[in-house]
């Protein structure tokens, strides 16, 4: 029976050794028993005895191509999910994988990101072709009787309960809580988790259509409970200026009054911040969307999806995003981002946030020598983005999207003003210059519009939009921080971005670091109220971040949270001054919170319940 499916159970066998052996090799997967080993180590199987399983009800012509062109696929499947991890250290999730337009564009970075090594993943496959097209013999079979049918199903449900059996007895609820990508996919594995992304992609889709306006008033309970008295002496302090909003690419808060080689590697923010409010334990609260994930943080104070990129699974719910509000109020409304406009789907999106118009690539003169690795450098992109800012009306409230400190951080030596980090990883190397290079790119920025007589009049804001440097560069971090290893609790700290809010003639008179815990959830609130924009009816989780009792609370998008003393992630308590674990009891009274808010959230969403509020808000 063995020879007479030899060439099925030789891919079968081969494909699931290969996934594993992929899985130690280029993915960073914890293993803290010999069980959890072995759950990891059986979890490809059942995927693979599926898809490979067709082949039994096949004619012989059709079953080889048929098994050839499944390791193909799988082999596909397989190596998108290594090159996406090395990117964004993440398993890819259908949403994602569906927006290959955003992978086209990766361009530069898949080059980055592929290693020769890479092609030996294909080897088998061609080797399996081989077999089919030269060695009939080798690969030839006899009928497939029904028993033998039936027992190769039987033995497939068997193991997908095994599996599902062992993966619960690991962690309870696993399941029904998604946002851990990581601890899904190391209890039923890569391919078995799309297979869960597909089911959750149409109950999503199901859930919009279920759900009602009741659900809305519950939350609406929730946040009119949460929300907290804005400082009266700056309520409208800012009212009618323009506003200006830079999204600082990959910028984290340890470059700030920081060095590399005795070298400032942010001058001008440094001194920015001098003639500012400066919020020093603010973190990036972002999933998968990353750039995107922050922008849609910042304008509509919700959290983002924990799969997939919000941008562009919900692009057409209906929002009440910052931009639409003060559109309302008479401002003009304008994004500006030296991108394909397509990018995170961000043509359709802005569109729903409210916008009057999004200056895309086709908007910018792009050219050879003013570009580099994604793109227009900054300085270039600030330049032409004054030239179009003058000739909007005023008030207006502008965002402006940086590119230029990307991974993988390139950048011409003519425009390096510090060197490079030393160690062995290039990315945490590089990461310094392009700093430094977008800081001169903000001072210039800030030039043009006082040189242009736009800044006097204005709010400026200006926040780090996510992390740059990922986990996968630990070592370095370790060694550029003079740490011996980056703990959870150092981890979780190196998610604080910058949020700088400059008001002219006001905050250079009396600057100030701020040093309650913040995310960039609660930016809305905060702007609407200097604006002197009541938010007593809108829809929002964050809190005002000038507000007296602003919670000391953060809550990151993988369900971990940060308090003024604690540090929760992975289910575990740490102290943040020792950054040892401590009693969960610690952490307990905001547990409950943080995930009922991330629920209420997420619900809003799913459910697009704010066509209900605006139902609402028209009525009245
Ligand atoms: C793409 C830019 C970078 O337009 O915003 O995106 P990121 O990879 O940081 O999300
Ligand atoms: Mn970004």
């Amino acid at each position: 029976m063995i020879r007479k499916h030899r060439f099925l159970l030789i891919a079968i066998v081969w494909l699931w050794l290969k996934t594993y052996i992929v899985y130690k090799t280029s993915f960073d997967i914890e293993i803290e028993s010999s069980l959890q080993e072995f759950i990891l180590f059986i979890n490809p199987l059942s995927f693979l005895l599926l898809v490979f399983g067709f082949a039994l009800f096949m004619k012989e012509k059709w079953r080889n191509r048929y098994i050839v062109a499944i390791s193909f696929l799988v082999t596909v499947l397989l190596y998108i999910n290594v090159m996406f991890y090395r990117f964004f250290n993440d398993f890819i999730t259908l949403p994602v994988l569906f927006q290959t337009s955003n992978l086209g564009d990766l361009g530069n970075s898949v080059f980055e990101l592929f290693h020769f090594a890479d092609l030996l993943m294909f080897v088998d496959v061609a080797l399996f072709a081989w077999l089919v097209w030269k060695k009939s013999s080798f690969v030839a079979f006899e009928r497939v009787t029904k028993t033998e049918r039936s027992a190769y199903f039987l033995i497939l449900t068997a193991l997908v309960l095994v599996n599902l059996d062992l993966a619960e007895g690991q962690r309870p609820e696993l399941l029904t809580r998604t946002f851990d990508r990581k601890m899904l996919v190391k209890n039923i594995g890569m391919y078995n988790y799309l297979i869960y992304d597909a089911v959750l992609q149409s109950k999503t889709k199901a859930q919009r259509v279920l759900a009602n306006g009741n659900e809305l008033a519950e939350i609406e309970n929730y946040i009119r409970a949460n929300e907290k008295e804005p400082d009266q002496q700056l309520f409208g302090i800012a009212k009618d200026r323009n506003v200006i909003i830079v999204s600082m690419e990959s910028l984290q808060s340890f470059v700030i009054n920081n060095q590399v080689n005795g070298q400032e590697i942010t001058p001008f923010l440094n001194d920015f911040i001098k003639e500012s409010y400066y919020f020093d334990h603010f973190y990036h609260q972002t999933g998968q969307g990353k750039t995107s994930d922050a922008e849609f943080l910042i304008e509509n104070s919700l959290y983002p999806l924990g799969r997939g990129a919000v941008f562009f699974t919900h692009a057409t719910n209906e929002y009440h995003a910052t931009p639409e509000i003060l559109k309302n109020k008479g401002y003009y409304t304008a994004v500006f981002h030296a991108n394909n406009k397509s990018f995170w789907n961000r043509d359709v999106m802005y569109h729903s946030l409210g916008y009057d118009r999004y200056f895309s690539l086709d908007d910018f003169h792009v050219t050879e020598e003013n570009s580099v690795g994604w793109g227009l450098k900054d300085q270039h992109f600030f330049e032409q983005s004054v030239a179009h800012l003058k000739t909007l009306p005023q008030p207006f409230y502008v965002k402006l999207i940086t590119l230029t400190n990307h991974f993988p951080f390139e950048l011409e030596e003519e425009d390096r003003m510090v060197p490079e980090y030393t160690s062995n990883d290039r990315t945490v190397n590089r990461y310094f210059p392009t700093v430094r290079y977008m800081d001169e790119s903000l001072k210039m920025f800030v030039e043009w519009l006082k040189k242009e007589g736009l800044y006097e009049n204005s709010v400026i804001i200006l926040y780090g939009d996510h992390y740059g440097i990922s986990e996968n560069h630990n070592e370095a971090m370790a060694q550029y921080l003079g740490k011996e290893e980056i703990t959870p609790v150092d981890h979780v700290q190196l998610q604080r971005v910058p949020l700088i809010i400059h008001i002219p003639g006001v905050t250079d008179q009396h600057p100030k670091v701020i040093s309650k815990v913040a995310g960039q959830i609660d930016v809305k609130p905060t702007l609407l109220h200097l604006l002197g924009i009541d938010t007593k009816n809108d829809i929002h989780f964050g809190q005002d971040l000038f507000a007296q009792d602003k919670l000391n609370l953060a809550i990151l998008r993988d369900g971990s949270f940060v308090t003024k003393d604690y540090v929760y992630k992975d289910n575990t308590c740490y102290d943040k001054k020792t950054g040892l674990k401590t009693d969960n009891s610690q952490c307990e009274p905001y547990a409950e919170k943080v995930k009922q808010e991330l629920d209420y959230s997420d619900k809003i969403i799913y459910g697009d319940l704010l066509r209900f509020y605006n139902e609402k808000a028209e009525n009245e």
